[in-house]
C-alpha cells in the first residue's frame, strides 16, 4: 500500500474540552504523521461547504452550527494507506458504535459531536486537504 494523506479536523468539542494534545497522541500512536496543522475558527461558508454532500440531511443545521461554534483544529495526515488507517484509529460515526481504543470511543459525546473528521476517499481527500490548506504549508 502507498504512502497517502488525508485531511483530518480535530472538531469543537475536542479543543474545548482542551483535548487536541490527547487526540494527536493517539494518531500519532497509530502510526501517522501530522504533516500539517492549524488552529482556525470555521466560518459557516466553510463549514456549508466542507459538509455540502449533508445538505439535504436533517441534521445539516446543527451540523454546521456545531461545526462553527468553536475553534477548530485543521491538518493533513500521511502514512502507509492513511485514508482507512485514520477511520479505523476514529472509530463508528456514533459513538456507542465505536470499538475499543478509537477516539471516538475515548472522547467523543454524541453521534454529532464526534471529536474528529477523516477523509472518506482518496478524491475527498484532496479536495478537503486543498479547501485548507496551501502546499507550502504541507510539510511531510
Ligand atoms: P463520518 O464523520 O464518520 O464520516 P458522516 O456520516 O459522513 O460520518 O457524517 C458527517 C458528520 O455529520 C458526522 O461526523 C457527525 O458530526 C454528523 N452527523 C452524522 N449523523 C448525524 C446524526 O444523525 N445527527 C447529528 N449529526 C450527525
Amino acid at each position: 500500500m502507498a504512502v497517502q494523506r488525508t485531511f483530518s479536523i480535530l472538531k469543537p468539542d475536542a479543543t474545548r474540552r482542551n483535548l487536541t494534545g490527547a487526540v494527536n497522541a493517539v494518531i500519532e500512536k497509530a502510526g501517522l504523521r501530522i504533516v500539517a496543522q492549524k488552529r482556525i475558527q470555521m466560518t459557516k461558508a466553510q463549514a456549508e461547504t466542507f459538509y455540502a454532500v449533508h445538505s439535504a440531511r436533517p441534521f445539516f443545521g446543527e451540523l454546521v452550527e456545531f461545526m462553527t461554534s468553536g475553534p477548530v483544529v485543521v491538518q493533513v495526515l500521511e502514512g502507509e494507506n492513511a485514508i482507512a488507517a485514520y477511520r479505523e484509529v476514529m472509530g463508528a460515526t456514533n459513538p456507542a458504535n465505536a470499538a475499543e481504543g478509537t477516539v471516538r470511543k475515548l472522547f467523543a459525546e454524541s453521534v454529532g459531536e464526534n471529536t474528529v473528521h477523516g477523509s472518506d476517499a482518496p478524491e475527498t481527500a484532496a479536495i478537503e486537504i486543498a479547501q485548507f490548506f496551501a502546499g507550502n504549508e504541507i510539510v511531510g
